[in-house]
């Protein structure tokens, strides 16, 4: 094994106390890292919440929660998981590590901004707390806030719209920091045809962040606005239109699909190629793939729309424009399955991550054509079938690629390694418990158990409650990996500086890399993927 590495970043100048040596740190790694303990703190919160969800869903009747219990439950995990989880997930935390160090700079753009998206996230994510214990109760609106319900109800939302426009706001500047670290500060050799695909998902993302998420901001801002001095934009009742709610709020939130996924099909990217020892096949069509999902998935919000009262030709179109999104999507997983094709594969921990993501967001993706052409969606609309599919979309996609993205940083974040074989036991309970837990959601959604509801009828119990157990299943797995990778970092053996021997910037550096990342700009000599030069920048 290789010998001690020093501590690098994680242990250097202890000018302050500690905790200050952290929180007020503008070091990209450690900022980075405050966004992991943060987002992972926020999952396990989020998973909580959803296991509470399932108890209550395991038999007919009422279980554990009453009818208004149920209501806050699923929205505090909704926004949890959406705000706090899976959007500042993978930029937040693996983005500020990896950027700087895989273009071969010293730190992003704007060290301080960087910090400030931090402290920006961590208070939207406090006051979402503080919604719970202040004001009318829980919100109990779930996490779209639709109108007219959310511009009625006695409940504390104006206090977590407020959250989540703070949160909007961290989103905002960690994109501008992004986009101009990338034009800025590339390495000498570093032209766009050598960028990462990773670099390229977070740079495509970026641009979505930058443009989409003011729309969410100011609309709920108006929500706000409407509830305390009674503006009558939304609300029916006072002249308003709640549609132009939904168009407002769609703008954004199908787009906040993609800042999720491109940087997960980023970190796939990068994991396929070397755990197959190929260069990845079509470089250029998955980084151009990434910006044309971008811009094609900003016209597609009104899928979420078709039962609302829209005209039949607007359905026509947006059912249309959401079918063309498929296709950029379906050109990343046929060039990852070309890659894989006749490479020497090896299944370690980050590959099986990967691996079950192809897998998992191929069905999420499949079952989201059912829902985007508008006749079937007419059908399964707000059921649990909606819900089978974003959960595949959303955990099986981004989650796992979170995961293997843990597995596959974590040795050089830390410098040591976690063991392998429980990595893989914890990998295969989860994939089993996943599957357990969101696919009977997809056939009981399509017998017509609606979602959002606390209970259903007696017919639905069996798949309700091999779901429930699937849940269980999911938990046990992810409860092992946490441990396995909080001892790998810990007490793991060391990794040295590139245990894949993977042939991007980032693992030239020593692990964990050093506080200036590299002592002189260094001189990029070779594409990302040429593994034949790893080790080499
Ligand atoms: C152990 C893990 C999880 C369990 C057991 C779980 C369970 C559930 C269930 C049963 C619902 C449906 C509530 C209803 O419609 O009545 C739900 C909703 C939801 N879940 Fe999860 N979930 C889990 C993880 C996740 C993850 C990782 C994400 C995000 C990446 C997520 C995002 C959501 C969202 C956005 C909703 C919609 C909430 C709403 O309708 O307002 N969940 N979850
Ligand atoms: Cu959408």
């Amino acid at each position: 094994m290789a010998k001690q590495n020093d501590r690098g970043f994680l242990q250097a100048s202890n000018r302050q106390p500690l905790l200050f040596d952290w929180i007020f740190s503008v070091d990209h790694k450690r900022i980075g890292l405050l966004y992991l303990y943060s987002v992972g703190a926020f999952f396990l919160s989020g998973v909580l919440l959803g296991l509470l969800i399932r108890l209550e869903l395991i038999a007919p009747g009422p279980t554990i929660a009453t009818a208004q219990t149920y209501n806050a439950l699923f929205t505090l995990h909704g926004v949890v998981m959406i705000f706090l989880f899976i959007i500042p997930g993978i930029p937040g935390a693996f983005g500020n590590i990896m950027l700087p160090l895989q273009i071969g700079a010293q730190d992003v753009a704007f060290p301080r901004l960087n910090l400030l998206s931090w402290w920006l996230y961590i208070l939207g994510a406090f006051m979402a707390l503080t919604s719970l214990f202040s004001g009318g109760g829980p919100p109990d609106t779930g996490w779209t806030f639709y109108v007219p319900f959310s511009s009625e109800t006695p409940t504390n939302v104006s206090l977590a719209l407020l959250a989540v426009f703070i949160i909007g706001f961290s989103s905002i500047l960690t994109g501008v920091n992004f986009v101009t670290t990338i034009h800025r500060l590339r390495s000498p050799g570093m032209h766009w045809g050598r960028l990462p695909l990773f670099i390229w998902s977070l740079y495509a993302t970026a641009w979505v962040q930058i443009l989409a998420t003011p729309v969410l901001g100011i609309t709920v801002v108006l929500v706000m606005v409407e509830r305390i001095i009674g503006f009558g934009l939304f609300d029916p009742a006072r002249g308003g239109d709640p549609i132009l709610y939904q168009h407002l709020f769609w703008i954004y939130s199908h787009p906040a699909v993609y800042i999720m996924v491109l940087p997960a099909m980023g970190v796939i990217s990068e994991i396929i190629p070397v755990f197959s020892r190929k260069p990845t096949f079509g470089y250029k069509a998955i980084a151009a793939s990434s910006v044309a999902i971008a811009a094609a998935g900003s016209l597609v919000w009104g899928h979420h729309m078709f039962v609302s009262g829209m005209s039949d030709t607007a359905i026509l179109i947006f059912s249309l424009l959401t079918f063309l999104v498929a296709i950029p999507s379906a050109v990343k997983v046929f060039n990852w399955v070309a890659t894989l094709y006749r490479g020497s594969i090896s299944l370690e921990p980050p590959m099986l991550f990967a691996l079950a993501f192809v897998f998992l967001f191929s069905i999420g993706g499949l079952t989201g054509l059912i829902l985007g052409s508008a006749s079937t969606d007419m059908h399964v609309h707000d059921t649990h079938f909606v819900v089978g599919h974003f959960h595949y979309v959303m955990f099986g996609g981004t989650g796992f690629a979170f995961f293997a993205a843990l597995h596959y940083w974590l040795p050089k974040i830390f410098g040591r390694l976690y063991n392998m074989k429980i990595a893989t036991v914890a990998w295969a309970i989860i994939f089993v418990g996943f599957n357990l837990l969101y696919f009977p959601m997809m056939l009981v959604g399509l017998r017509g158990m609606p979602r959002r509801y606390y209970d259903y009828l007696p017919h639905f119990q069996g798949l309700n409650m091999v779901s429930t157990i699937g849940s269980w299943v999911l938990a046990i797995g992810l409860l092992l990996m946490f441990i396995n990778l909080y001892r790998g970092m810990r007490r793991g053996a060391f990794a040295g500086n590139n245990p894949w021997q993977a042939a991007t910037l980032e693992w030239v550096p020593t692990s964990p890399p050093p506080e200036e990342n590299f002592s002189h700009p260094p001189q990029v000599t070779h594409g990302p993927y040429d593994l034949e030069q790893a080790g080499k920048p």
